[in-house]
Parts: C-alpha cells; sequence; structure tokens
C-alpha cells in the first residue's frame, strides 16, 4: 500500500517538530511548505539526514510550490505570524487571515480530499476562514487546540495528585484560549470524576479553580517564559494524535474545533472545541452533550468570544 502523505503547510517551530514526530513514527512521507524556501529544504534535509539513524523509511521534501503538496492525505497548517510577548491573539487577525487564504486556495487547487488540520491562532476564526476560503467539507476540516488544551489540564492535574498522566482524563470544550470551557464533571483520575476527588478530600475547590485558571492561560505562560515564540511540541503531538486516528480510522474522540450543527448548545455554522469522533470520513460524529447552566454560560460566553473575532475577518473579507 501506497505511504500516506502529509502536507506540512509552514515550516516554523510546530512545522518543524511536526516533520520530525511524523518521520520518527514513519507516519507517513512528509512535504514541509513554507514561503521561505530555505527554511523548509533546510529543516527537511535535516531530518532526512536523521532517518539511517533512527532507522525510518520516511522521506522528507521541503518547498514553497504548492504543486508539491499535490494529492496530500493530510494538510496540518501552521503558516502565519506566531503571538508575541504583550501581544494578544487578536492582534494576529488580519496578519493571519491573508496567509489563511493563500493555503486555502493552494489546498483547494492540488489537496482536495485531505484531511486538514488548522493550527494557526486564532485557532476558531482560522479553521472557520479556511473552510469557507477552501469549500472543502466541513467534516474534512478541523481545528487543533482542544488535545492541546486538554493535555495541559491532564499535565496539572497528574501533579497536583502525583499520579500518571495516563490515568488522567481532561475534558475541554469551546474556543481555545481564555474563554476555553473545562468541565470538571468529565475530568477524571482514573475514572473518579474532579467532584468526587475533592468529596475524597483528595484535593480541594480552590486547587482545582486555579489548576483551570492556569490551563486557560497555558499558552500565555510559555509565551512569556520563551520570550520569543509559542508553544511547540505539545501542539506538535496534539496535532499528530488528530492526524493519526485520521490516518488509522482510529475513531478517537478528541476535543477538537469542529463545524457545530447544533449538538451543543444549538450552536450552528461556528467552529468550537467539541468532542469529535476522528476516523477515516474525517469528522464521523460530535458528542451532543447537555450543559448544565453554569456550563452553557461559559460555553455561550466562548462562543461570543470566537463570532467577535469572525466578524473582524468579515469585516477586513468581505468575501467571507
Ligand atoms: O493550540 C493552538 N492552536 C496553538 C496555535 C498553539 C501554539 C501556537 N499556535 C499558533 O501556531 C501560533 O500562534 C502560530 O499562529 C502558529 C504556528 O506557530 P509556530 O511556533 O510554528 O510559528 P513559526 O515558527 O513562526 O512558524 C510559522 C511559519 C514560519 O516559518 C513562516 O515563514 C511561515 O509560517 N509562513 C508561511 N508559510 C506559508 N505561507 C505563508 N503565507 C506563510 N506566512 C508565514
Amino acid at each position: 500500500m501506497a505511504r500516506a502523505k502529509i502536507a506540512l503547510i509552514g515550516a516554523g517551530m510546530i512545522g518543524g517538530t511536526l516533520a520530525h514526530i511524523a518521520a520518527r513514527e514513519e507516519l507517513g512521507d512528509v512535504v514541509l511548505f513554507d514561503i521561505f524556501e530555505g527554511t523548509a529544504k533546510g529543516k527537511a534535509l535535516d531530518l532526512c539526514e536523521a532517518t539511517p539513524v533512527f532507522g525510518k523509511d520516511s522521506h522528507l521534501k521541503g518547498t514553497n510550490d504548492y504543486a508539491d503538496i499535490a494529492g496530500a492525505d493530510v494538510c496540518i497548517i501552521t503558516a502565519g505570524f506566531p503571538r508575541k510577548p504583550g501581544m494578544d491573539r487578536k492582534d494576529l487577525v488580519g496578519k493571519n487571515l491573508g496567509v489563511i487564504k493563500q493555503v486555502a486556495e493552494g489546498i483547494k487547487e492540488y489537496a482536495p480530499k485531505a484531511f486538514v488540520i488548522c493550527i494557526t491562532n486564532p485557532l476558531d476564526a482560522m479553521v472557520w476562514a479556511l473552510q469557507k476560503f477552501s469549500g472543502l467539507q466541513p467534516r474534512k476540516v478541523v481545528g487543533m487546540a482542544g488535545v492541546l488544551d486538554s493535555a495541559r489540564f491532564r499535565w496539572f492535574l497528574a501533579e497536583e495528585f502525583g499520579v500518571s498522566v495516563q490515568d488522567v482524563h481532561a475534558s475541554v470544550l469551546g474556543g481555545h484560549g481564555d474563554t476555553m470551557v473545562p468541565l470538571t464533571r468529565y475530568s477524571t483520575i482514573a475514572g473518579v470524576p474532579l467532584p468526587d476527588m475533592i468529596k475524597m478530600k483528595w484535593t480541594t475547590q480552590e486547587r482545582i479553580d486555579a489548576i483551570v485558571n492556569r490551563t486557560r492561560k497555558g499558552g500565555g505562560e510559555i509565551v512569556g517564559l520563551l520570550g520569543n515564540g509559542s508553544a511547540f511540541y505539545a501542539p506538535a503531538e496534539s496535532a499528530i494524535e488528530m492526524a493519526t486516528s485520521y490516518l488509522r480510522d482510529k475513531k478517537r474522540i478528541l476535543p477538537c474545533a469542529v463545524r457545530l450543527s447544533g449538538q451543543i448548545a444549538g450552536v450552528r455554522g461556528l467552529y468550537v472545541g467539541a468532542p469529535a469522533m476522528i476516523g477515516a470520513r474525517g469528522v464521523e460524529n460530535v458528542m451532543n452533550l447537555r450543559l448544565k447552566a453554569d456550563e452553557r454560560e461559559m460555553f455561550m460566553n466562548s462562543v461570543a468570544a470566537v463570532e467577535k473575532i469572525i466578524a473582524e475577518c468579515q469585516e477586513m473579507e468581505p468575501s467571507l
């Protein structure tokens, strides 16, 4: 059987890390695309030269020509400008919307059957614009944010309880960032929901609230520490988990930015984070969670934040 072809649009910090993981996991052959041809070609060649050492037969190619992504099975998009310290996600809107338009046109022309994972911020609005500009089926276009947000939440919980990360499950909903909705009643330690962990006196409500707050600000914490650029290891691992579920038809249920059609709180036509089943047909199902009043309020607050950025996009790009 032919190897899968994975196109990585953007060969920066996340793009390079994605290429590394995809090659090591032998997930498929990799095309690294960037407007800076040297960056894409240099990273691809460096990784090709690493393959004999880690002993995997993945082929990597760097390019600045969209024709090279022809027939890609998966496209992962990180092209754009990262958030700088003190810069809000919204400052990125104008710059990254123009980038997403170009990328959508490239994918529409050369890889219209691909499963497309957008990572570029502001995530929920960019993935929405990408689907509109490209005209691809909504079930084949998703955004990566929830897997990362829930991974951060899981790590903080594993630290809090001193348990293996493997025994921690965390559930998040809504837009990426400050308005993200952590579902503590669906977040568990070895199957025991967090509210029960509080009753069992393994932790307190105050400590869980602090962890939720730290999770919401997780991206900013890394930006502040790095001083130049944003998180890349955990975002890359998260997108690979989504790509793997598609390529291997695993039907994982992962929190992804998906286009809702009424499954949660009646929201339609918008991309927001929700638990989605990812298989060979793309988004095969979205869990129709019934939210409690306070969760619904947080979710609608998150939806409003996404709508606000979309309105800004529509002002800048009347075709949307
Ligand atoms: O959870 C999430 N979704 C996120 C998103 C978590 C972390 C980072 N998040 C966002 O991902 C971040 O705010 C950025 O918008 C993207 C990519 O982050 P990365 O750290 O990889 O950024 P880099 O290193 O700046 O890489 C971006 C690359 C860089 O090499 C540019 O030359 C290239 O994008 N670029 C382009 N490539 C193709 N086409 C165009 N037009 C283009 N413009 C810039």
